[in-house]
Order: C-alpha cells, then sequence, then structure tokens
C-alpha cells in the first residue's frame, strides 16, 4: 500500500497464542492419582505398560523420569543408552518402581529394542506380538534372526492377566520423526494393529521436545503452544494413524540433578492417560 518502501515480512510466531492442550496448573491431582492408582480388575496385580518404538527414542529415559517425578527426585535406574548405535535393552525385563520398602506401584513398564530396519538389531515383530499377549517370560533375549516359539523355556503358555500387556505405547523422538525410515514405521504400525485386534489401548509420546523446540528448552510450559512441536504431533498422527488427543509431548529427565514441577507436569499427564486407557481396558474385558 503506501510508503513506498519495503517493509520486512514479520517473523512468524513460533507460539500458538493459546495452547491446544492445556497442562495442569498444579501436579498434586495427578501425582496422587498416579500414587494411589491400583487396577480394579482383581485378576489384574499390575497394570502392564509396554514402550516401542526405535532405538533411542528414549524408552529407559521414560522409565526413569516416572521414577524420578514419583520418588521426586533424579534416578537412573533403565540403563540408558548415550552412545547410538545398537539397541541397548535386549532382555525382556519388567521394571518396577518402588513405593516404600515393602511395596511397589500398582504399573510396571516394558520396554522392547528399538525397531530397526536393519536386520542385525531390532526385535522380530512375532516376539513383540507374544509380548503382547503375555507369552515373553522375564529376561528373554530378543534375537533379531529368530524369535520366540512354544519350546522355548522363555515361552509362558499359559500368561495370567497381569503378564499381558494393557496399553501400548509408540515412543519416538522429536528429532528423528522426520528421518524415520519407512521399515521402522511399518513396523511401528503393525504392532499397533495387532495390539488393536486384541483390544489393546495405544498411545504415543513424542520425547526430547528440548532438543526440537528452543522455546521448550527455555520454558517447558509452552511445549503445547509450540508450533513446531504441534507439527511433530501432527506428523506422527499421520504416519501411525494415531488420533492426535492420543500422543502426548514429554521431556525426559538427562542432565537435571532435580526433578521440577515443568518437566513433571507433561511426564505425569502421559502417565495418567496410560493408567486410565490401561484401566478401562482391564474393566471391559
Ligand atoms: N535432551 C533430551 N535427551 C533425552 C531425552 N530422552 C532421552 N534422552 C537421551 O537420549 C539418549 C537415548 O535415550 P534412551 O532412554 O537410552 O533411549 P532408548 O534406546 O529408547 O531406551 C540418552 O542419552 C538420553 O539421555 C529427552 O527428553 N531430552
Ligand atoms: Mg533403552
Amino acid at each position: 500500500m503506501g510508503g513506498g518502501h519495503s517493509t520486512e515480512p514479520e517473523p512468524e510466531p513460533v507460539l500458538l497464542p493459546v495452547p491446544w492442550r492445556t497442562l495442569p496448573e498444579y501436579n498434586l491431582d495427578n501425582l496422587e492419582f498416579v500414587k494411589s492408582y491400583k487396577p480394579h480388575n482383581k485378576e489384574a496385580t499390575q497394570l502392564r505398560i509396554l514402550l516401542h518404538g526405535p532405538n533411542h527414542a528414549g524408552k529407559s529415559s521414560f522409565i526413569n523420569s516416572v521414577e524420578s517425578v514419583l520418588q521426586g527426585r533424579v534416578t537412573d535406574r533403565a540403563a540408558t543408552d548415550a552412545i547410538s548405535g545398537m539397541s541397548f535393552t535386549k532382555n525382556y525385563k519388567t521394571h518396577k518402581i518402588q513405593k516404600d520398602p515393602e511395596r511397589y506401584y500398582s504399573f510396571v513398564f516394558n520396554d522392547v529394542m528399538g525397531l530397526e530396519d536393519n536386520t542385525d538389531c531390532g526385535v522380530c515383530e512375532e516376539d513383540l506380538n507374544l509380548a503382547l499377549r503375555g507369552h515373553v517370560k522375564e529376561y528373554y533375549k530378543f534375537n533379531p534372526h529368530s524369535h520366540l516359539t512354544e519350546n522355548d523355556q522363555e515361552y509362558n503358555s499359559s500368561p495370567t492377566l497381569a503378564d499381558k500387556v494393557h496399553i501400548l505405547v509408540s515412543v519416538v523422538s522429536a528429532d528423528s520423526l522426520t528421518l524415520l525410515k519407512k521399515d521402522v514405521v511399518r513396523k511401528m504400525r503393525n504392532i499397533r494393529l495387532a495390539a488393536s485386534e486384541m483390544g489393546i489401548p495405544q498411545l504415543a509420546i513424542i520425547t526430547k521436545v528440548d532438543e526440537a523446540c528452543p522455546e521448550a528448552a527455555k520454558n517447558m510450559n509452552n511445549i503445547y503452544k509450540s508450533k513446531l512441536l504441534k507439527e511433530k504431533v501432527d506428523k506422527l498422527h499421520n504416519l501411525l494413524g494415531l488420533s492426535r488427543n492420543r500422543i502426548f509431548l514429554v521431556k525426559n529427565y538427562n542432565s537435571e540433578l532435580e526433578t521440577n514441577d515443568a518437566i513433571d507436569a507433561p511426564i505425569l499427564l502421559a502417565l495418567k492417560q496410560m493408567l486410565h486407557s490401561g484401566e478401562d481396558f482391564l474393566n471391559n474385558l
């Protein structure tokens, strides 16, 4: 219009004016919910959450982070792997979190070795399927070249409800989303389909939001306002066909010495949803 001089275009705002999901102002309610959670279905002594996703996505870190939130201090128990390359978690192991000297919390985690396209690492889809159904015994060592069969010692032929998976969680890091190989995505979709057939609910977490988005690194309260992270959610929604309200953003504890509310909040929100969905599944069997 007038003036004759060209003006620089306004830089696109990086934050949405209103968050597309609200984080609670106080964590106490969610923390209390998580701490006191117990499956209503007495057949299930614990709720089992299975984390799966590419190597290095932050699965072990998420388990550690949940423990940190619950303990109120940063812990480091489920071995995380800072060196990229081969998957670190090779054995099927149930991670329990201590509530007090005598008891554990009523939800447990399993995480499975990365789903790599390279045949030298990663876990067979057949084994993932068996894990969902509770057939994989503790400490079974995943082998990318062969899968568990009924005659193996590590095959649990009569799984109880507590051995089965009650909620499947896909884990991907925000920075790797655009780089995911076709084969990895295909495997992630397949395992989701297998879970769907069994009626097992699913959700996803996008980790390392701090690395992908400077606004998140600055202030974790901004994660659900970040346009960049919203795009990551859209991307994962398109890749996996999981609805957006089933996808959660988190930053795991990795370098912090102490826990804080801003990092706790999104972790608790995601965990609460895992427990709600798993609980619904157990009640609708
Ligand atoms: N900055 C940042 N680093 C993370 C986050 N989550 C995990 N990491 C780091 O990423 C690496 C791989 O994480 P790990 O939990 O071992 O991945 P896994 O292979 O899926 O179990 C480790 O060095 C972690 O410290 C996160 O949310 N933010
Ligand atoms: Mg791991």
